[in-house]
């Protein structure tokens, strides 16, 4: 298989994870005899630094002719006092917006020798496995006007949808939900938020196409707490844009780190970007220490969804699942016992574990 790879390492500690992905990419294409060919570009605050904007034109036309994007992290605090327009998570939503990437897939699955890893106990937290759907193009990220008025004193965001990009991404988390154990838990705040009544409207309009599928709907301040006291209770969760940052975020707490989780944002065509759901982590930038496992699973990600490539795909899970069980642990996985390494360690022990 020859594919075309576009990676967006970014901010902070994109570029130290970036390579890891790169090193493990490199391996399966040599084990597996596929041919995958790397181009990197700029985004984020790197490409503020470079070209003077978070998105540029040449990233956005590499990316539109891409087989697949494989991104970092992006922000920093050297950006943080620029104008809004020109912060580096501009870059990152506006390349979700203008490839129509409405879907992000964040699977929440925790390892078993990461159990103590987690704050909470383990039989809270055993057996859950988790799949969070979170639409990406729409809601207060995007909705205009988004503006600091009169002298500073007045601040207003938008909360705008349109019932096709609610439909779009219900019938996604139903198709999920089919695939895997027919169960679909709806979070909004419909008893405050127009928009929500309108999404809980199209969910229960919805669900009569999908009859084998059990629904439920959950106010998202309820489904926080559930979460993490009761995340064997859900299987995929299905959400809008701001709900689903934060939750996704929450739940990391049952992988053991933000560090372990990957994403999938993808579109009907198969088309997707894979990042971790972890941000740039300025505070270790360059010290070699972080995580590379959400990258690494991002990049497993993109094997599966955007390639068709399941077995190269759990190749690499199940080696990531074997260096934890042979103790190596970053700084950020509080793990009992074993042998904390840094990302490069991290790295090498995952493609020992891909080639032996
Ligand atoms: N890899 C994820 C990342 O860089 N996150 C920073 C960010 O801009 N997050 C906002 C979002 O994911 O919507």
């Amino acid at each position: 298989m020859d594919k075309q790879i576009i990676l967006l390492p970014g901010d902070g500690v994109g570029k130290e994870i970036m390579e890891s992905a790169k090193r493990v990419l490199n391996t399966i294409s040599s084990e597996f005899g596929h041919s995958f060919t790397f181009h990197q570009h700029e985004i984020g605050g790197d490409a503020i630094d470079q070209s003077g904007t978070p998105l540029p034109e040449d990233t956005i036309k590499a990316c539109q002719h891409a087989d697949a994007i494989l991104l970092g992290a992006v922000g920093g605090e050297k950006w943080d006092s620029l104008p809004a327009y020109l912060r580096p998570e501009k870059g990152l939503l506006g390349i979700r917006k203008t490839l129509g990437l409405f879907a992000n897939l964040r699977p929440v699955k925790g390892f078993s020798p990461l159990l103590d890893a987690s704050p909470l106990k383990e039989e809270v937290i055993k057996g859950s496995d988790i799949l969070i759907i979170r639409e990406l193009t729409g809601g207060l990220y995007f909705g205009k006007p988004s503006e600091r008025r009169e002298d500073g004193e007045v601040v207003v965001d938008t909360l705008y949808y349109q019932r096709n990009e609610m439909e779009r991404i219900i019938d996604k988390a139903f198709q999920s939900a089919q695939l895997r154990n027919n169960h679909l838990t709806s979070v909004d705040k419909a008893n405050v938020l127009e928009s929500s009544r309108m999404w809980r409207e199209i969910v229960d309009e919805k669900s009569k196409d999908y009859p084998d599928v059990t629904v439920e709907h959950l106010l998202v301040d309820a489904a926080a707490m559930k979460l993490i006291t009761q995340p064997d209770q859900f299987d995929v969760l299905v959400t809008e844009n701001l709900f689903g940052d934060i939750l996704s975020d929450e739940a990391s707490v049952l992988t053991g780190s933000l560090g372990m989780l990957p994403s999938a944002s993808i579109r009907s065509d198969g088309v997707g970007l894979y990042e971790p759901v972890h941000g740039s982590a300025p505070d270790i930038a360059g010290k070699g220490i972080a995580n590379p496992l959400g990258m690494i699973l991002s990049a497993a990600l993109m094997l599966r969804h955007s390639f068709g490539l399941e077995k190269e795909a759990l190749e690499i899970e199940e080696a990531v699942s074997q260096c934890l069980e042979q103790g190596y642990h970053t700084p950020d996985l509080h793990m009992k016992g074993g042998q904390e390494v840094g990302t490069k360690e991290m790295t090498e022990m995952v493609i020992d574990n891909l080639t032996t």
